[in-house]
Parts: structure tokens; C-alpha cells; sequence
């Protein structure tokens, strides 16, 4: 039965039924009895293994289809009626084109199926910041999952009233035919729709989908932003807390900063993180001229290879009891999960990922192919199991900014930490940020591509209305936080990482805040305000950056270097890059801060610049037809070792 009067909302529910064809619709009420029920009917149809209920309490495994494992950038499109506006990085499709399209691929799909109807809201029911969606699905996953990563049931449609607007996401899974996927977003008609694909960040409507790219364009008309970004709370030894929001590209280690566990030096002085959020951040101009930030989701969706006791404690606490596990491996002796990193004994008998016998004998960690985990495997957790999960979680004002970070995974170049000069100059370093590229998406991994403050697979707009939107908001704060830039993933001749990462990132966390408040001191560079040295505290740092050689000042020293030599390079990248795949309506303040940087750079001579995919399809020019209607990048391996630190 339906629970609302609102009747865009009962109109919606019927074309999408006219479409899908279900045999019936369930509205979800978000009640602990219809949950449970729809967990024991999912048991039952397979669609979900039951695992051991005293070490795992209420806890499942879900395995997809091989053909369906991560996000499909090259099938997600901007659906505008003007092509220009979803800009030359989106794939754009015409809205009439895209409409068509998908009601041929639905008709009909969900014959034999039950529509779900999820009224959702992104934040807390309530707050000023919060946005309320309606996902139709023919998917019991993708409704136990929206039930933890989102606000879910009759609150929603209450907070809507009778002719409250919504976002709607239509989702069908019809055959999981990768062939016919798509994942397509009409900006101008708050609208989404999903088809033939199963996972999560293709058809979790409420995450990527909608808290992104359909918010990143509200945000950009409405004047506030939405951003892939984490937020955590450093507590102070004297019960001060400081917040801050750090954008890093998918499975960049987003998860484990916001849930960081400090040093024990740090941890005995009483310093303490708290998590707001791990992977999305909406953010407005506060009355007092600060941002303010809230997380609109409500739990983790997590990458499970590498999460362990040592790496990310709290996540793993996090995903022990109402948590659903997706394409992990299987313990069969306890009904327990596994993954790659989680322990260093392999379990002796296990079904791996995809459903078969697995022979830990065969295990080779050098081949991806031999793991018992996907690499994207993932939990679906909710926040509130998370040991260090903010008490201002559920806030509806959310919590204010002091630093903004960006950050990605560059073996070079890069220092380990840098601040901008101001916000403008922040702008251009999150605008010319690029990142080696990781299994959170289809396609090559360890393959350097530009990822514009880790938004380039979800601005829903054009990338440079997108940047000009940044300079915009730079305006209307007073009191703006301050913009720094991380590496942690800068590695020797060898390819041996040199930072420690995870726990101690803290060390640089330290810095940052004291540079927020004017109590650290740095050198002014070509690129920005580095640290000295000795103003990162290295007490109690114990980490071998290869077998016998300690980590000391002197490697510090070198991971803070800045090379005017790569630099100059870098910027020649960046304009490259501007130029011929942003192409237009870049802000002048941005063209100036590669000015001022190339300016800085004058006599050194460029190194040869890291190549990346953008600039080796440039240089490889015509390229081949693509596969969709933008130019895809082509792709080149690296050797690159990878982690999420
Ligand atoms: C995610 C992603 O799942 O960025 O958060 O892919
Ligand atoms: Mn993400």
C-alpha cells in the first residue's frame, strides 16, 4: 500500500511500475520487522549467505556477477539538453536519446519481480542540508543496503509532505548484461536511472548517483557544494576539536584517514580522531563566513582488501555485526569472511569471490586473478558501529572547516604535505590534482590520469563551471578554511613506499591544524608553504622503509622536497591538461596560479612530466573511435605497488 499522498511521488511509482512491470510493489516503511523479513526472503532466494550469527551477527554475503564488480565510468552519462554543459570530461548522452533508451532496455524487466520503493534522505531528516530520494528497485540487495548507507522509510516521506520535490532513481537490474548497462543522470530533471548492473556504486541511487552528480549540480545552482571527501574531528588533549575535509580519489585511503587511530605518543598525550564521514561531504556557507560540512550518508561502503586490525581497527569493528559483504571470500570452517590483508594465515577452506573452491596453495599475491577477495570487494557498514564515530554525527548543522585536503597517489613530484598560498591557489591545486587509478572503477589500475579534486568520475557538470563554482564560494567566505595538498604514496628508486602512512598520518594532521591556527612555521616554494622537518613530530616513529633502513629525518626531508625541475613539467602537464581536455571555461584566477607556478619554475629545466593517460591520448592523437560518445582514456599499466594508507 502506498504511504504517501504526494502525488509526484505516486505518479513516479506508477510510470516506473507502467515501465518495469512488476508483479508488486512493496513500499519500504524502514521498520526493523520489513527489514528482517526482506534479509530472510534474500537467505532464502541465495541472493544473500547467512553468516555466523555469534561471530557476525546479522551479518550477509552477496556475490555479483563476474561481469559486474565496480563502478563503469565509461557507461555513467550526463544526460543535458545542451551537450557543452555536462562539459568534454562527462560522457553525454541526449535526455530524449537516454530516455528511450533505458525504457527499452526496462520494459518489461521486472515481469516475475517485485518493485521495491525506497524513500530515502541524504542526511539527517530534518536538517537544512538534508535531500529526500525515491529509488524504485527490483533489487532486495539494493534495498538492504540503502537501508544502511541512507536514512530510509516513512520519516522520508513525511519530511516531504504532500507536494514536496525529490530525486527520483529508477533502477532495474534486468540480465546484468554489461553489454546494456548504463547508468544515467538527467540533471535538469532531478531524475536517475540505473539498468543491468547489480553494484553498489552503480545502483546505490542515493551515493554516487545522487549525493555527487546530482547534488554537485543543486550545489552549483543553489550556491553551496557537494564533494567526495571525508570528514574527521581531531580532538585536542585540553577537549578542543578542529575539523577537516579531504577529497582523495577512490580507494585512496579516504576510509582509513577519517578513521584514524593516532600514535600511542599521540593517543598517551590524548589526541583523538572522530569520524564524520569517509567518502561524501556537503558543504555551505555557515552564518558565522565558515563552511560547514555534513556527511549525507549513513554508513560505509567500504573496500575490504587491506582492512585489518593494524590498518583500519575501526572499520573492521565497524563491520562486525549489520553489515553486508560483497564479493569477499567465504570461510566455510566458520561462516566467517575473508580477504586479501585482513590476516596473514590464509584460511585453510574458503570459496572465493566468484563462488568456487579456493586453494590457498595457489594463492600468488602478485596476481590479482589468484585472490580469494575481489580487489573491490566491499562492506556496506553502518556508521554507527564505528568506535570513533563523531558525536556529531547525526548533527543537522553539521561541523565547521578548518582545512580542506586534496591528495592522491603520485610516486613523484609531489611532497608529502604542502599548503596553498590562499583559496584560489587551493583551487588550482585540487584542479590540477592526478592520481594513479585504482579497482573502485572498471578498467586499469596503477594508470596516472588528472582527477580534479577526486571528482572527475562525478561532477554532474561541465569540469570548468565546476572549478569557476569553486572561485565562486571562495567569494562568499569570510573565514575560509585553508587548503593543503597530501602524498602519502611517494616511494624511493625502488618503488618502496617512504611514508608510513595510516596511523601516523596523524604527524602530518598536526602540522596542518597548527598551521590553522598560526602556530607552525614552513618555507615558501614554487608550489606552496612546505613544512621544515623538524616541525613534523616524528617521536615514537618506528617503520622500515625496506628491510634495515629505519625511516629517519633525512627521508622526511626528501619526501618534502620540491623539485623545480618536476615542477616546471608538472605545470606543462597541467596546461596541457587545461587545455585540451577541460578546453573551456577555466577561471582566469586559475590560468593565473599556473602562471605564478610556471613563473616560479623559470629556469629549471623540465623533466620528462609522469605520463598521463590524458596526455597520452593527446599525444596519440586521432584516437581510436570511442566506445561511448566522449573520448575515453587509453589506458597504460605501471608497475606501481599499491596501498590504501
Ligand atoms: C566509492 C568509490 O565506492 O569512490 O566510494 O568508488
Ligand atoms: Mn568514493
Amino acid at each position: 500500500m502506498a504511504l504517501t499522498k504526494n502525488k509526484k511521488v505516486l505518479e513516479f511509482v506508477q510510470e516506473s511500475a507502467e515501465l518495469g512491470q512488476p508483479d508488486n510493489i512493496v513500499w519500504i516503511d524502514g521498520s526493523a520487522e520489513q527489514i528482517k523479513s526482506l534479509k530472510e526472503q534474500a537467505v532464502k532466494s541465495g541472493e544473500l549467505i547467512k553468516l555466523n550469527e555469534n561471530l557476525l551477527p546479522d551479518c550477509y554475503l552477496h556475490r555479483t556477477k563476474v561481469n559486474d564488480v565496480a563502478r563503469v565510468e565509461d557507461r555513467t552519462f550526463i544526460c543535458t539538453k545542451n551537450k557543452e554543459d555536462a562539459g568534454p570530461i562527462n560522457y553525454w548522452m541526449d535526455p530524449r536519446e537516454a530516455y528511450e533508451l533505458c525504457s527499452e532496455i526496462a520494459r518489461g524487466s521486472m515481469k516475475g519481480r517485485t518493485m521495491y520503493v525506497i524513500p530515502y534522505s541524504m542526511g539527517v531528516v530534518g536538517s537544512p542540508f538534508a535531500k529526500i530520494g525515491i529509488e524504485v528497485t527490483d533489487s532486495i540487495y539494493v534495498v538492504l543496503n540503502m537501508n544502511i548507507m541512507t536514512r530510509v522509510g516513512v520519516k522520508c516521506l513525511k519530511a516531504l509532505g504532500k507536494d514536496g520535490d525529490f530525486i527520483k532513481g529508477f533502477h532495474a537490474k534486468c540480465n546484468v548484461d554489461a553489454d546494456n548497462r548504463y547508468i544515467m543522470h538527467f540533471p535538469e530533471d532531478n531524475t536517475i536511472i540505473s539498468v543491468n548492473s547489480a553494484y553498489g556504486g552503480n545502483v546505490l541511487l542515493g551515493k554516487k548517483c545522487f549525493a555527487l552528480r546530482i547534488a554537485s549540480y543543486l550545489g552549483k545552482n543553489e550556491g553551496w557544494m557537494a564533494e567526495h571527501m571525508l570528514i574527521l574531528g581531531v580532538k585536542f588533549p585540553d577537549g578542543t576539536k578542529k575539523y577537516v575535509a579531504a577529497a582523495f580519489p577512490s580507494a585512496c585511503g579516504k576510509t582509513n584517514l577519517a578513521m584514524l587511530i593516532p600514535p600511542k605518543h599521540y593517543k598517551e598525550k590524548g589526541y583523538e580522531i572522530e569520524c564524520v564521514g569517509d567518502d561524501i561531504a556537503w558543504i555551505r556557507v555557515g552564518e558565522d563566513g565558515r563552511l560547514w560540512a555534513v556527511n549525507p550518508e549513513n554508513g560505509f561502503f567500504g573496500v575490504a582488501p587491506g582492512t585489518n586490525e593494524h590498518s583500519n581497527y575501526n572499520a573492521l569493528q565497524a563491520t562486525k555485526r549489520g553489515t553486508i559483504f560483497t564479493n569477499v571470500a567465504l570461510n566455510t570452517d566458520d561462516m566467517t569472511v575473508w580477504w586479501e590483508g585482513l590476516s596473514k594465515d590464509l584460511p585453510e577452506h574458503c570459496i572465493d569471490w566468484t563462488g568456487k573452491p579456493w586453494n590457498k596453495d595457489k594463492f600468488d599475491k602478485k596476481d590479482k586473478s589468484t585472490c580469494a577477495a575481489h580487489p573491490n570487494s566491499r562492506f556496506t557498514a553502518p556508521a554507527v558501529n564505528c568506535p570513533c564515530v563523531s558525536p556529531e554525527f547525526d548533527s543537522k548543522k553539521g561541523v565547521p572547516l578548518s582545512a580542506i585536503i586534496f591528495g592522491g597517489r603520485r610516486a613523484s613530484t609531489t611532497p608529502l604535505v604542502y599548503e596553498a598560498r590562499d583559496w584560489n591557489h587551493g583551487v588550482f591545486i585540487g584542479s590540477a590534482m592526478s592520481s594513479e587509478t585504482t579497482a573502485a572503477a572498471a578498467g586499469a589500475v596503477g594508470v596516472l590520469r588528472h582527477d580534479p579534486m577526486a571528482m572527475k568520475p562525478f561532477t554532474g557538470y561541465h569540469m570548468g563551471d565546476y572549478f569557476a563554482h569553486w572561485i565562486e564560494m571562495g567569494k562568499k567566505v569570510k573565514n575560509p578554511p585553508k587548503i593543503f595538498n597530501v602524498n602519502w604514496f611517494r616511494t624511493d628508486k625502488d618503488g618502496n613506499f617512504m611514508w608510513p602512512g595510516f596511523g601516523d598520518n596523524m604527524r602530518v594532521l598536526e602540522w596542518i591544524l597548527k598551521r590553522c591556527e598560526n602556530q607552525a612555521d614552513a618555507e615558501e616554494t614554487a608550489i606552496g608553504y612546505v613544512p621544515k622537518a623538524e616541525d613534523i613530530d616524528l617521536t615514537g616513529l618506528d617503520y622500515e622503509i625496506k628491510e634495515g633502513k629505519a625511516f629517519g629525518i633525512d627521508d622526511l626531508k626528501e619526501i618534502l622536497t620540491v623539485d623545480k625541475a618536476k615542477w616546471a613539467a608538472e605545470a606543462e602537464e597541467i596546461e596541457g591538461y587545461y587545455n585540451n581536455t577541460v578546453k573551456d571555461r577555466i577561471p582566469g584566477e586559475l590560468w593565473h596560479c599556473l602562471a605564478t607556478l610556471k613563473e616560479n619554475c623559470k629556469g629549471a629545466k623540465p623533466e620528462k612530466a609522469a605520463p598521463t593517460t590524458e596526455a597520452s591520448a593527446e599525444a596519440s592523437k586521432p584516437a581510436k573511435k570511442p566506445a561511448a560518445k566522449k573520448t575515453s582514456s587509453t589506458a597504460k599499466k605501471t608497475s606501481a605497488a599499491k596501498k590504501n594508507s
